[in-house]
């Protein structure tokens, strides 16, 4: 039989989408029809898990997947058996401990005695040791902000994205515990011919993120400027010159990353580049 690994993703919720796209951008290709619950892609060898995050590390560690696409949060709020294998950049949050608006924060000392509510019983219980508070938590599933105004808890720990949700029920942050993002995870014990697929996928999601962080360059420039501009745009070798059909100028095609770009626009111009153009990556391979 043609070995093949299996990858645990969302079936649907907030890390769905970007999985799935992050997996079609490597070039695989796939049927995801609406209620699947397994799926086989057809030009390579990977089948697909749709299961509720919450299954996910437990389904890695287990070896029923392979690999799995988890929030960090989960991921350490589970406890199992996984390795993690590359953070991808998505579903960025953060867990925090939030309390009534009108409420004083004197800081942590402010949980001592109180009752928690939250859905991250362990992350929560591991910081507050760390703190040396005594606070009750109450573990609930969900719509866990609503707590304090129905006299459940005096204070949460849930998670904040923009921090809309907390503001709505009338609650302030106070204390961020733990930051997040989607994660790779592996089983430990794969086989020899599954990790060299693995390593082929991997390849392929390093030519994405790489593509993803990086811009090409295309600017116009004097001669006499030249080395200065090739200086700020030095690329992966060495940038392209290439002579413009105007005498004295040339053409220089480069590779930079988005931050680097905003940081020498300034200095570019100076030194006499012009007709600047900004280019998407759609991969890349160093
Ligand atoms: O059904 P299933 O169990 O698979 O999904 P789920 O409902 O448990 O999870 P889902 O899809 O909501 O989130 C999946 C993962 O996305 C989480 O485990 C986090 O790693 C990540 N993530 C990123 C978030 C958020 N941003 C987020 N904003 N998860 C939840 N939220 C919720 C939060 O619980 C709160 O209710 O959004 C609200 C806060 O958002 P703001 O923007 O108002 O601050
Ligand atoms: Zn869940």
């Amino acid at each position: 039989m043609k070995e093949i690994i299996r990858i645990a993703v969302q079936k649907s919720g907030r890390l769905s989408e970007d999985s799935l796209s992050l997996i079609k951008e490597c070039g695989i290709k796939f049927y995801n029809g609406t209620g699947k619950l397994k799926s086989t892609a057809f030009n390579f060898p990977i089948e697909f898990l749709f299961l509720r995050d919450d299954d996910i590390p437990g389904y890695v560690a287990d070896g029923v997947a392979d690999l799995g696409i988890v929030g960090e949060n989960e991921l350490v709020e589970k406890d199992k058996q996984v390795e993690t294998i590359k953070k991808l950049g998505f579903s960025k949050c953060r867990l925090s401990l939030a309390i009534p608006k009108g409420e004083e924060y004197p800081g942590i000392s402010y949980f001592e005695g109180k009752n928690i509510a939250t859905s991250y019983p362990n992350i929560l219980n591991t910081y507050l040791k760390s703190r040396k508070v005594n606070a009750s938590i109450h573990e609930i599933s969900g719509s866990v902000e609503i707590a304090p105004s129905i006299g459940l808890a005096e204070g949460i720990c849930d998670i904040v994205s923009s921090g809309s949700t907390l503001m709505m029920n009338g609650l302030k942050e106070v204390e961020e515990i733990f930051r997040s993002e989607a994660v790779l995870i592996g089983n430990p014990g794969m086989e020899e011919v599954k990790k060299s697929i693995v390593e082929k996928l991997l390849f392929r999601m390093n030519a994405v993120q790489q593509g993803k962080g990086n811009k090409y360059i295309l600017l116009n420039a004097p001669n006499d400027s030249l080395e200065k501009i090739i200086s700020l745009i030095p690329g992966m070798r060495s940038p392209t010159v290439l002579p413009l059909a105007e005498k004295g100028w040339s053409s220089v095609h480069s590779v930079l990353s988005e931050e680097q770009f905003w940081e020498n626009i300034e200095e570019l111009r100076q030194a006499g580049a012009e007709g600047i153009l900004v280019i998407p990556i759609e991969k890349m391979v160093l």
